[in-house]
């Protein structure tokens, strides 16, 4: 029996796990006892990853669509010839932004670094991600405020904080592992409080909870900053030496005073005032975000408020403190960094000289090879398919059709197209409905590659199984793509995985994210490395577990942390007499994961959670309504759509809040194309509805 260490590629805690294999089958995936993240244990889609080990049937080929909607089947050669040549086709006759990829933060980061390459670099289209529906505003807050997108923290910062906030995040559902750490915290004394409208079960099993009403974040955050500077509870030695703009916010927040911070959360003035002073009475305070922040129409501001808070206390970079971003997809930190959308590979502007000098001499192409700007960000993808512009879309590893808001719009945008390519590993999924090519590839059990987790440790997936004939990964489809573009010496020393790996380390070279310390022999069997990492600097980097800015230095050019604010806004989708219900999305359980395309597999999932789309309703709304239990009913949309859900009943979710887990297609059949000025991240969380009976 051989044992393979490798990565679950779910969710980003990047957990490893210890695969048995005897004659090419799993028969035992145990957790990685020792490893820093997750010790011995993980959860339920880690456990059962060994049911993905078939999901390409042996021998499976790519398929093309014929004229009268069938599918014939083609060799790996006709497929790439067939899309190289509908893409040069299409940017010949339509130019070179009309084509277009949508990737994702779930591969590996040399798949992400090479489609960055073929399709940005080379064919100069547009490629956003899957990364623009979770992390958007995450990383457009950290730029902003920290310089570089740079979450600083470390796991064991939830093991050492005194006062642990979440707020907008329920880690007992969407990070069990994270949470497991909360429960490994020994500080005596220690709170943790959780900031949702919701009763989420992190609320359920938290100190404090304040349930605000949706979309009222910002407005709570900058009453606090005013109450904690008017009590004068913050830090003057942090705030002088190290941030800038503080007289600024100083004044602008005296436009939020206790009584207006109350009338706008629904939370009362006595509550807001207990969250001040156990801000003020920890010593080691820790703020946790996640999509409850990031997927709002002021999304960015409210991530920068609460980085504001940090800052002002001076809870940044000592143990167990931070404004600290938790992240989604097992891979999103290496899209952040090596996608080559937002940013050069290893961070960077596109249009700075000497970024491109550098990257072009690494990868030993012409800097006109280079990209020049970022991506269009994934709205613009989908509008400007709407538009006629863009005539090819080639999509991997995300399922649109699903996740993306207002999924209708993308249903009706994808007929419109001459090419689109759908690459996954299940040719089930709802996006390749209308699919004009489908190539399928192997899952990460067959496949190697790197990944960087939460923390910035990147860890290694190797190959657990042996792949059979004509059995492909990501990597070698795009690759094959690229050589059938004609790319030719372009892509020299790309030939595989960790050739790749060996470029983008290069590329990272004296960045914040620099890992040219890591090799791909140190990551196989390894606990993982965090970033930075830089080559000569190993020993000085050695602990386990690191945090970033313990000196107080950012990645401005000033060094100094900023203050970035701007006034809360009117809701631009309030709720009204039409429309008198605010429908909140997420995470259901710990089992389900996002389109449900692998964890429909899980045996568990199976028998604990609904086959049919479902929402939670309080109870008595469904008793004023005469809903019972598992009824039936209509809800219709703001965005003129209308879905039938099963109702379940609880007094988890107020009266005039209605949640619905994102794992049915007709939950995002609701959701508005409403999103972050910023960062163009969607506005997921609260849809405007109405209810209706159905007889
Ligand atoms: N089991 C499981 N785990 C997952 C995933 C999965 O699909 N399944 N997905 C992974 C991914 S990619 C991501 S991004 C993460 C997401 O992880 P989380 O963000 O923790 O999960 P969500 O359920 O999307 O949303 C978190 C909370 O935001 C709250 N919220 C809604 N509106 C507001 C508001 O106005 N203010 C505040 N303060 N809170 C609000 C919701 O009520 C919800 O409880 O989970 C990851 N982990
Ligand atoms: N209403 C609402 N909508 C949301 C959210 C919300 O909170 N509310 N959350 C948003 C967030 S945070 C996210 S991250 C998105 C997620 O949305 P998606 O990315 O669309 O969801 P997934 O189901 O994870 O899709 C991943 C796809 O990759 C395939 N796959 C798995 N492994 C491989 C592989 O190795 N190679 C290839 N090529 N394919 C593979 C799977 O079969 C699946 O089809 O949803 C967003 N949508
Ligand atoms: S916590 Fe996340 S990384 Fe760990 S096993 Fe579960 S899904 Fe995988
Ligand atoms: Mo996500």
């Amino acid at each position: 029996m051989k044992k393979i260490q490798s990565t679950c590629n779910y969710c980003s805690l990047d957990c490893n796990l210890d695969f048995y294999v005897e004659e090419n089958r799993v028969v035992r995936a145990v957790p990685t006892k020792g490893y820093p993240v997750n010790d011995g244990f993980c959860c339920i889609k880690g456990l059962s990853l060994d049911k993905q080990q078939t999901t390409v049937k042996p021998g499976s080929l790519p398929k093309i669509r014929r004229e009268d909607g069938s599918f014939q089947t083609v060799s790996w050669d006709e497929g790439f010839a067939h899309v190289a040549g509908k893409l040069r086709e299409i940017q010949e006759k339509y130019g070179e932004e009309s084509v277009a990829g949508i990737s994702t933060g779930q591969l590996t980061l040399e798949e992400f670094a090479i489609f960055g390459h073929v399709m940005r670099n080379y064919l100069k289209a547009n490629v956003d991600g899957n990364t623009r529906l979770c992390m958007a505003t995450a990383v457009v807050a950290h730029k902003q405020s920290y310089g570089f997108d740079a979450p600083g923290f470390t796991l064991k910062d939830l093991e050492l904080s005194d006062t642990i906030i979440f707020i907008g995040a329920n880690p007992v559902v969407a990070h069990p592992i994270l949470w497991g750490r909360v429960r490994q915290n020994q500080v005596p004394g220690h709170k943790v409080i959780v900031i949702d409208p919701r009763r989420s079960e992190t609320a359920m099993n938290a100190d404090y909870w304040y349930g605000l009403t949706w979309r009222s974040d910002l407005l709570l955050l900058y009453t606090v900053a005013n109450q904690l500077i008017e009590k004068d509870y913050i830090d003057h030695g942090f705030i002088e030496n190290h941030t800038e703009k503080f007289e600024e916010f100083k004044e602008f927040v005296k436009a939020y005073p206790l009584e207006r911070g109350a009338a706008g959360t629904g939370l009362s003035e006595e509550q807001i005032l207990e969250l001040v002073e156990l801000i003020h009475r920890g010593k080691r305070v820790s703020f946790w975000w996640t999509m409850g922040v990031n997927q709002g129409y002021e999304a960015v501001r409210t991530a920068q408020a609460i980085i504001n808070l940090a800052l002002m206390t001076g809870n940044i970079g000592r143990p167990g403190t931070g404004a600290n971003s938790i992240t989604g997809q097992c891979n999103a930190m290496g899209s952040r960094a090596y996608s080559n959308t937002a940013v050069f590979f290893g961070g960077g502007d596109f249009t700075n000289p000497a970024r491109r000098e550098r990257i072009a001499g690494v990868l030993g192409v012409d800097d006109a090879m280079l990209a020049e700007k970022p991506t269009k960000t994934y709205n613009q993808i989908i509008e400007g398919i709407h538009a006629g512009e863009i005539k090819g879309l080639w999509i991997l590893c995300t399922n649109p059709r699903h996740s993306w808001t207002n999924n209708e719009t993308f249903a009706s945008a994808v007929k419109k197209l001459e090419l689109f390519v759908v690459q996954d590993i299940y040719d089930s999924i709802e996006s390749a409905w209308e699919c004009t090519v489908f190539f399928p590839v192997v899952p990460g059990l067959k496949k190697e590659g790197t990944y960087i987790n939460l923390e910035r440790r990147l860890s290694a997936m190797r190959p657990v199984l042996d792949r059979g004939a004509d059995e492909i990964s990501d990597y070698e489809a795009i690759l094959g793509v690229g050589k059938a573009l004609g790319m030719g010496d372009a892509l020299k020393g790309w030939e595989t995985p960790r050739d790749c790996f060996n470029l983008m380390r290069e590329c990272s070279r004296n960045m914040p994210c620099d890992i040219t310390g890591v090799t791909w022999e140190s990551l196989t069997d390894s606990h993982g490395i965090q970033w930075p990492y830089p080559e000569g600097r190993e020993e000085e980097n050695r602990e386990e577990e690191r945090r970033l800015y313990g000196d107080g230095q950012f990645f401005t050019p000033s060094k100094k942390a900023q203050f970035v604010f701007e006034e809360v806004r009117a809701n631009p989708l309030p709720v009204s007499g039409e429309f008198p219900y605010v429908l909140n999305t997420g995470r259901g359980s710990v089992g389900q994961w996002h389109t449900q395309s692998r964890t429909k597999e899980v045996r568990f999932v199976e028998d604990v959670s609904l086959k049919r789309a479902y929402l939670y309703m309080n109870t008595e709304l469904a008793k004023e309504m005469g809903i019972r239990e598992m009824e039936e009913i209509q809800v219709v949309s703001v965005n003129g759509q209308n879905a039938r859900f099963a109702v379940k009943i609880t007094d988890n979710v107020r009266y005039g809040e209605l949640y619905a887990p994102i794992h049915y297609i007709e939950c995002n059949k609701l959701t508005p194309s409403l999103y972050d000025p910023y960062s163009k991240e969607p506005s997921y969380k609260a849809t405007p509805v109405r209810v209706e009976k159905v007889h």
